[in-house]
């Protein structure tokens, strides 16, 4: 039976997806069930909706799931953004966190797994990434707390070992296990186009599901044979964009950041007090299509308040050039923000 939503209702679901704290989030979540047409066709959703009101509820009073999960896996996001390393026992996750970010990451031949999600910066150009080095998943076993970590976090890199000859078998099977916990890894990326003849991306029916995306990454090259690079190519075809790579010999590795910036559409934005110089040494990282005023936001939510225009280097037509808030800045602007 159709669900017939109100626009009333996708609007309260709206604001429930961009809602980041938990209480926030519980809000959103009664409004939802406040406004959301009663009848048959929304009851599966309603129960959702009533059930992750529970789980919040439960959780902000201190019980329920992350009572009994022992250490808590959340990381708090630093850097330009935040990617998570997912992959099967001994695929090389650790290695390449290791190799990528200076991190001294557990690595051990199996079976020694890492046990906690291990946060660590990778620098690129004047900027940094955090990578989370996360322990395996497989068929047999995923650690609860890890859906929490990937419902919040801006990508993955998806670690595979070419060697491994059933490599493609546990891509899939971890997929699948990530699925059933509403976890779609996407091979869309918010800074690249849509290919030409794509539809447009049609929104999720299922408001608890998050779609994160996805560089798959294909490790140990070095021990792979050439058959294997027919296995690559299969991988390739399984449509996420794809990287090869080598933690041992170092393969690979100077294209991730590069391919971070790009697809993720991070914008470099150098900010300056009037008559002061302009600060070189940290930018912030907005994305493309933000704002002159999202960038006042995050200078001081007061300066977005009291905002009243900025002068603009780089992407204004002309250097200094007096800008509106809602003139979209490019990468490496330097912005002078006037309230
Ligand atoms: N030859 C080769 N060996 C690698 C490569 N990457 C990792 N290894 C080896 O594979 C083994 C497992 O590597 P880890 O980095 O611990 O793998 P992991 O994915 O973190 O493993 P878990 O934490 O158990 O999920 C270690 O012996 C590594 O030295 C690679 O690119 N080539
Ligand atoms: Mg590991």
């Amino acid at each position: 039976m159709p669900a017939n939503l109100t626009p009333e209702y996708k609007q309260a679901e709206q604001a429930y997806r961009l809602a980041r704290q938990p209480r926030e989030q519980l809000e959103c979540l009664k409004e939802m069930l406040r406004v959301i047409p009663k009848h048959k066709g929304t009851e599966r959703l309603q129960a959702d909706i009533k059930s992750r009101i529970r789980e919040l509820t439960l959780e902000s009073a201190g019980h329920g799931k992350a009572a009994h999960r022992g250490p808590s896996h959340a990381v708090h996001p630093e850097g330009a953004a935040q990617l998570c390393l997912i992959g099967p026992p001994g695929a090389g996750k650790s290695s390449l966190h290791a190799q990528l970010t200076g991190s001294r990451s557990e690595v051990g031949p199996y079976p020694h797994p890492t046990q906690l999600p291990i946060p660590a910066m990778l620098p690129f150009e004047d900027i940094a990434f955090q990578l989370v080095d996360l322990p395996p998943v497989s068929v047999e076993f995923m650690q609860p707390g890890l859906t929490d970590l990937l419902r919040v976090t801006d990508g993955v890199l998806l670690v595979v070992d070419l060697s491994a000859p059933d490599c493609t078998e546990q891509l899939v099977l971890i997929l699948q296990r990530l699925a059933e916990a509403r976890i779609i890894l996407s091979e869309r990326w918010p800074g690249q186009a849509s290919s030409p003849g794509a539809s447009e991306e049609p929104a999720p029916a299922d408001p608890f599901s998050v779609q994160l995306p996805t560089l798959l990454l294909a490790n140990k090259t070095d021990l792979a044979s050439p058959e294997d690079a027919a296995v690559l190519e299969d991988l390739l075809g399984v449509r996420f964009p794809a990287l090869a790579t080598s933690a041992t010999r170092g393969r690979g590795l100077a294209a991730i950041g590069p391919f971070l910036f790009s697809a993720l559409g991070v914008v470099r934005v150098y900010t300056k007090a009037p008559g002061k110089p302009v600060d070189q040494n940290r930018p912030f990282t907005m994305r493309r299509g933000d704002t002159v005023l999202d960038v006042a936001l995050r200078v001081h939510p007061d300066l977005a308040r009291t905002f009243k225009f900025a002068r603009i280097w780089g992407s204004g037509k002309f250097s200094g050039q007096q800008v509106g808030a809602d003139h979209p800045v490019a990468d490496a602007d330097v912005v002078e923000l006037h309230a």
